[in-house]
């Protein structure tokens, strides 16, 4: 199958790894590349070195500002499938045609810190696809919580003033545990729902593969016959929805700040595509009102029990980018990028979004011709009356670029919609020039407290943890009363709980919304858990018995697990055995298990720490020791949960521990 976006892009690409000569941008040859030009060997540089000014301007330009929001993200390449024809609800052709394969490109981001801050930070994660259509691109600018903090998209710039790093020390980075993010949120009880999600493990993901996306906002689809329904984009992982823990998240923050871009980078090189199904939550209009939510509200969810997502096709990433900057850091997302049969709704937050993202490029990419840049380009024909401006790439031939034009037979020529031409949905509309907010929008804790409700105990221990140490970081005593006011509202043992623990005031009325509504679409407990593509640390002290270490890797590559061996030095065991990390360049929190094999009598502190870490993180522990009493000072008991004497049980139940991921009843 041809990926019309790959095949457009090698037009663009050049090979600089081929033997070529170097050249200045005028293409003329360089014969020396080391010295500047200058008057005498110990003289002074000549103004007339064209190739050293040359060199010099262009990299005194190379950095761009980055993106106000989203700035530290990564990128891949990859295909949409559709399984079956959405002909009765949409007259877009990559939603009806299935023979189609549609190229997409993929940017995950975290929100809060810049480019260059740590991926494992707790933080909402960007999910945004540009689906490269045959009608043009659809971008899907979706995140990984299905809601959002704010209802009305004129709250962003504060919001995000409140969120980032602050003015005056510009701290902290690549985090929300601050003053003035909590002072935002305690006076804004509509980000009740969102802070939940925030706060809860969805917040740090083990690995982008494995992180559900969200479009958050009600769109509308549009039939050939011009009916409408509402819709709610997910994507589903087929690994599963799987998080870090906080302590190992922090680790990994110092360890790797790359961890997660590593991760998706290796694995798509590896051929281990991450892949996610696209579900649609779809309600007909005439059913806009039958919620106790309003649909419009992007502070609300669908429960999934209510509305059932409805599986329609698959994403699968498999291609890298061949440079960060042209690609990853060029690609622009656009909400108001959307192709026939797919329409906006009323949402407040996603009107103003069609404002913000075009306007956006106009600084961070420079011009009005960002279109233009590969990564952006449709791989349909694109032409209109638009003319000039900064970077022009175009040569547009003929003598008119203006409609309706005599001269050119008024060429390009708006297409009817029969034949593909863009029609907005005519929604009848009428209303008072206002300002103000629909009383529908106004319960703010119900969802909070579902999410709340829906969690497992682990998660929802995790949940207050989080919010202990973010409001346990904060430095104002108001804003950590007024947080948990909020929580208030929303549970009472939860604020009870992290008042106590940040010495916070407890309001005296218990204020909490009553429901036991859960939603178990909402629990990362209920998701799908196995062992493919994870990784297992193998911690050799001593020898190792080669035949059996031979025998556990088959059996991990088995299951599409990767390994890595380490030990105090790297070196060559056998043909097949490899010692890749030392105690010094790899640390548990990098792994998903680790086996500790050791022939000593003591096992060093080093490895104990490796293995108690690992533990402590409930992930699962083999331990093949040839002596017990090696254990003697280690935490790590052999009959806890999830810990594997490989010495008495063969590999395969660590690989079942490796499917399950963590062994919360240690904690419990
Ligand atoms: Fe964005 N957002 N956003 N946002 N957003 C940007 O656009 C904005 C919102 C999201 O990988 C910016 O090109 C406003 C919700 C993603 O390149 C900017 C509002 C959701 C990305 C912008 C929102 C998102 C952005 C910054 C409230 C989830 C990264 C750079 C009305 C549905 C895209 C850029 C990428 C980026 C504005 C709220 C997702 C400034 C005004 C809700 C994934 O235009």
């Amino acid at each position: 199958m041809v990926n019309k976006k790959a095949v457009q892009l090698e037009n663009f690409s050049i090979d600089n790894e081929k033997t070529a000569p170097l050249t200045t941008n005028q293409g003329l040859k360089v014969s020396e590349d080391e010295f500047s030009l200058k008057a005498g060997l110990r003289g002074p540089t000549l103004i007339e070195d064209f190739h050293f000014r040359e060199k010099m301007t262009h990299f005194d330009h190379e950095r761009i500002p980055e993106r106000v929001v989203h700035a530290r993200g990564v990128g891949a390449h990859g295909i949409f499938q559709l399984y079956e024809s959405l002909v009765e609800y949409t007259r877009a052709d990559f939603l009806t045609d299935i023979s189609k394969t549609t190229p997409v490109f993929v940017r995950f981001s975290t929100v809060q810190g810049s480019r260059g801050s740590s991926d494992t930070v707790r933080d909402v994660r960007g999910f945004a696809t540009k689906f490269y259509t045959d009608e043009g691109n659809f971008d899907l600018v979706g995140n990984n919580i299905p809601v959002f903090f704010i209802q009305d998209a004129i709250k962003f710039p504060d919001f995000v003033h409140a969120l980032k790093p602050e003015p005056h020390t510009e701290i902290p980075q690549g985090a929300s545990a601050h003053d003035t993010f909590w002072d935002f949120i305690g006076q804004n009880h509509e980000s009740a729902h969102m802070v939940m999600w925030a706060m809860s493990d969805r917040a740090i993901p083990r690995s982008l593969r494995m992180m559900e996306g969200f479009g958050v906002h009600t769109f509308r689809l549009i039939n050939a016959d011009g009916e409408a329904h509402f819709v709610k984009f997910h994507w589903k992982p087929l690994l599963g929805v799987h998080s870090l823990v906080w302590d190992e998240a922090q680790r990994i923050a110092g360890k790797n700040p790359d961890f997660h871009r590593q991760d998706l980078y290796e694995a798509i090189e590896k051929g281990d595509f991450p892949e996610w199904e696209l579900g649609l939550q779809i309600i007909p209009e005439k059913d806009e009102f039958k919620f106790d939510f309003d649909i419009l509200d992007p502070t609300k969810l669908w429960p999934e029990e209510e509305v059932p997502v409805k599986i329609v096709g698959k994403m699968t990433l498999n291609r890298n980018v061949h440079n960060f900057f042209a690609e990853t850091e060029q690609v622009a997302f656009h909400p108001g990028h959307v192709v026939p049969g797919i329409d906006f709704s009323n949402d407040p937050l996603l009107q103003g979004r069609l404002f913000s993202y075009t306007d956006t490029q106009l600084s961070r990419l420079g011009g009005p011709n960002f279109h233009q840049i590969p990564i952006n380009q449709p791989v349909c024909p694109f032409h209109n009356n638009q003319r000039d401006g900064i970077h022009q790439m175009t040569i547009h031939q003929g003598q008119t670029s203006y409609h309706r034009n005599g001269l050119n037979a008024n060429q390009p020529e708006p297409e009817p919609v029969e034949l593909g031409g863009y029609e907005s949905y005519q929604e009848k509309v009428e209303g008072r020039k206002i300002r103000g907010r629909s009383e529908s929008f106004l319960d703010f804790y119900s969802q909070a407290k579902l999410f709340y409700n829906s969690l497992a105990p682990f998660e929802q221990q995790h949940l207050k943890d989080a919010l202990s140490f973010e409001l346990g970081k904060c430095r104002s005593d108001m804003v950590k009363n007024n947080a948990v006011a909020l929580l208030n509202h929303i549970d009472r043992q939860v604020a009870e709980e992290v008042a106590g623990n940040i010495g916070a005031e407890l309001p005296e009325e218990n204020l909490e919304v009553k429901s036991d509504k859960k939603s178990p679409a909402l629990s990362m407990a209920n998701t799908v858990n196995q062992p493919a593509t994870k990784c297992a640390a193998i911690l050799l002290d001593g020898d190792p018995d080669d035949e059996k270490l031979t025998d556990w890797i088959r059996t991990l590559a088995q299951f599409n697990i990767n390994y890595s061996i380490v030990s105090k030095k790297i070196y060559t065991i056998s043909p097949v055995l490899k010692v890749t990390d030392t105690f010094d360049t790899a640390d548990s929190s990098l792994f998903d298990a680790a086996i500790l094999v050791s022939t000593s009598t003591e096992v060093e502190p080093s490895i104990l720490e490796f293995i108690e870490t690992t533990f402590k993180h409930f992930k699962p522990v083999g331990v093949a020791v040839k002596e017990l009493q090696a254990l003697a000072r280690c935490r790590v008991k052999l009959d806890s949960p999830g810990v594997y004497d490989l010495t008495k049980v063969d590999i395969n139940p660590f690989i079942e521990g490796m499917a399950k991921g963590r062994f919360w009843e240690r904690s419990l």
